[in-house]
């Protein structure tokens, strides 16, 4: 007996057949301090295939989202124009089947990236403990720590929210305020957190970004750039609420560093699933 395809929750759907399309993005070229990024997709398929399909929570049966797994871009490690072209391809390739993009990253820098393959701009809704708004990080542009700055300059400042931020340099901060970019900081993520966010994504079309380093490194040890405190899964999973008043089109996972910890993967892995069963659920 052959066992089950080495794929996101061994889905074997094609692209044709599925709403969420699975893509790994294995590039962490401007890492500066943790590297082992571009493990993380391989990784997190390993830690999706062991959970079982019925969510008591949510009495929701995972097999009813129907996804597919593409495998990964053949990312360019250090040519980030040569990566951000392949990336476009394929994101143009899932978008064109009316599929909406699930890409796990990888560094940050891949939202830029999946972004850029589409026509009509989304929100961008980012989990993240970093601002990432630097005008360029070690004379690179296209650092994970400009992250932000790169959506923004792609999209438009006022369509940004970033969640959970603790950690900046001043000057970035300066020029965040300067430019308008709304962000909720680590202090104001509070029991009204769910509130305040649907108060600014209600009605749009939106891309979620979830850098794995917005929560306590209690519970997510492995990624690049650690920064306690930081929020819980519970409320994590509490904000999802705002997707029954939006539209979801794009979702990526970024900056799990499988190297240093076998259990963030694991936490990642679930919720991608709580993400898309919180979409079918609205
Ligand atoms: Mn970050």
């Amino acid at each position: 007996m052959f066992s089950s395809p080495f794929t996101f929750g061994r889905r074997e759907l094609k692209l044709s057949e599925a709403k969420y399309a699975f893509l790994g993005i294995p590039y962490d070229s401007s890492e500066s301090y943790r590297a082992g990024s571009r493990f993380a997709p391989n990784a997190v398929r390993e830690s999706s295939r062991e959970i079982e399909d019925y969510d008591f929570l949510e009495d929701f049966d995972l097999l009813d989202i129907k996804l597919c797994d593409l495998g990964d871009v053949d990312v360019s490690f250090g040519n980030f124009s040569e990566t951000l072209m392949r990336v476009k391809d394929c994101v143009r390739e899932i978008l064109k089947n009316m599929a909406i993009p699930v890409c796990v990253g990888g560094e940050h820098t891949i939202s830029y990236c999946v972004l850029s393959a589409y026509e009509k701009k989304p929100f961008f809704l980012a989990f993240d403990a970093h601002l990432d708004f630097r005008r360029e990080y070690l004379n690179e542009k296209f650092s994970h720590a400009c992250s932000v700055r790169r959506v923004g300059e792609l999209i438009g400042y006022e369509n940004i929210l970033v969640v959970g931020v603790r950690s900046a340099d001043k000057e970035e901060l300066k020029d965040a305020k300067k430019l308008g970019l709304k962000f909720i900081d680590f202090k104001s993520c509070d029991d009204k957190l769910h509130e305040k966010i649907v108060k600014i994504v209600k009605g749009k079309e939106v891309y979620l970004s979830l850098d794995m380093d917005v929560f306590d490194p209690k519970e997510a040890r492995g990624v690049c750039n650690p920064e306690p405190p930081g929020i819980s899964y519970s409320q994590f999973v509490d904000c999802l609420g705002f997707l029954r008043h939006t539209k979801l089109v794009g979702f990526d996972l970024v900056e799990v560093a499988p190297p240093y910890d076998s259990y963030t993967q694991i936490l990642a892995a679930k919720l991608i699933f709580k993400v898309l069963l919180k979409n079918e659920v609205r």
